[in-house]
């Protein structure tokens, strides 16, 4: 259904008060106004399908507390090597053959190694010319690695800054918030699309969650994509075993609607991807989700490591919410329309 609302100019001067009052309105109202936003600048009942696949798996030296893959995490998750290129692409083929419309590759690594390049760029090549679109999630990139991830024909490079500057350390501590921005910033300067997201339910405050928010909302250029992960929690990892210790500190739904919710209102033309912990998510709260302007998920049985809903299960679930898949054609054109205009305007915020 089209909408007479007029489109919405993306803007990145928002404050962090502008952005703790949307949190703060009743939760109707809240879902009302994103849901407005969603449907003046994104077909309304569409949702874009991607599908994981981990292509290099644990052992990862980085000692991120909620995952699984850290070498530091005792969660029993076994380290690989690169997978070979034809097998990611047998992979990606299935993915297709389910409808799914990009294929994101991730690997456990705090960064790529030159000698690793001409496999990842072998994959990229090989899943275009599937006519899927492509990500890749490898860890910090270089601005020359970068630059051959562009060249290669890369469309999206996930790169999440997980948390609120503030809360960035406790979760965290072999790399920095600042070295996240500097590969988002290599990433956009490549002309790669970037997606960056984080995580909700880490045991963190609203504080930290309008601090998070309002990092992606004032940056450069929104990013095309935005995945909101529920924390899975995973036994043997900093935080799956404070969650389990401490279940209050469990995300309450209406708290994870608030902030997709804010995120659509904050980052109009972005794609906002209800990403991680779909899995143990009622179909309610996920349709509270799209009802509040999320437009992508990541289908399939298994994410990296973690389970997800399940082909078979979203089925059901997108018949009986009546949203359709989205098409490649349109994704594109709704990324072409989220371009940062010169001199962003600025439109009122929550009053
Ligand atoms: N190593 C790369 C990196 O850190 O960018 C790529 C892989 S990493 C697993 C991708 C993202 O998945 C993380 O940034 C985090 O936001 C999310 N993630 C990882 N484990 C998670 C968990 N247990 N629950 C929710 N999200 C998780
Ligand atoms: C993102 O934000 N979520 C995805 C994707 N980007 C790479 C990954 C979720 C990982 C969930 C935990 C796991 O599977 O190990
Ligand atoms: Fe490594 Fe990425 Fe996991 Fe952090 S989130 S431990 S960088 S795989």
């Amino acid at each position: 259904m089209t909408t007479e609302a007029p489109r919405t100019e993306p803007r990145n001067d928002w404050t962090r008060e502008e952005i703790a009052a949307l949190f703060d309105l009743p939760f109707t109202e809240l879902v009302f106004r994103a849901a407005e936003v969603h449907r003046a600048n994104h077909p309304a009942n569409e949702v874009q399908l991607s599908t994981l696949l981990s292509i290099k798996t644990g052992g990862c030296a980085e000692d991120c507390g909620y995952c699984s893959q850290s070498a530091s995490a005792n969660s029993g998750v076994k380290a690989t090597k690169l997978m070979d290129v034809q097998a990611v692409l047998q992979r990606a083929a299935q993915a297709a053959d389910q409808g799914s419309t990009r294929f994101c590759m991730g690997a456990a690594w705090r960064n790529p190694k030159d000698r690793d390049m001409p496999a990842i760029i072998e994959m990229v090549k090989g899943v275009r010319e599937m006519g899927m679109e492509t990500c890749m999630t490898l860890g910090m990139l270089t601005p020359q690695q970068a630059d051959m991830l562009s060249e290669a024909g890369l469309d999206y490079y996930n790169h999440n800054i997980d948390t609120s500057p503030e809360r960035y350390g406790e979760i965290t501590t072999t790399r920095t918030m600042e070295d996240r921005l500097d590969t988002l910033s290599n990433v956009r300067m490549a002309g790669i699309n970037v997606c960056s997201g984080g995580i909700v339910g880490m045991g963190e405050t609203r504080e930290d969650r309008v601090g998070f928010i309002h990092t992606l909302a004032t940056l450069p250029d929104h990013p095309q994509s935005v995945p909101v992960n529920a924390l899975v929690p995973v036994k043997g990892t900093v935080l799956g075993d404070m969650l389990a210790d401490t279940p209050l500190a469990k995300i309450d739904d209406v708290e994870f609607v608030r902030t997709v919710a804010v995120a659509r209102i904050t980052m109009p033309h972005s794609m906002v991807r209800l990403s991680a912990g779909r899995e143990s998510m009622s179909e309610m709260t996920q349709a509270m989700c799209f009802m509040a302007g999320a437009n992508s998920i990541f289908t399939g049985d298994k994410l990296l490591t973690a389970p997800n809903a399940g082909d078979d299960t979203d089925a059901a679930m997108f018949a009986r919410l009546g949203i359709k898949p989205m098409a490649i054609s349109e994704t594109q054109a709704q990324v072409e329309a989220s371009r940062m205009p010169k001199g962003c305007v600025k439109l009122e915020a929550a009053e």
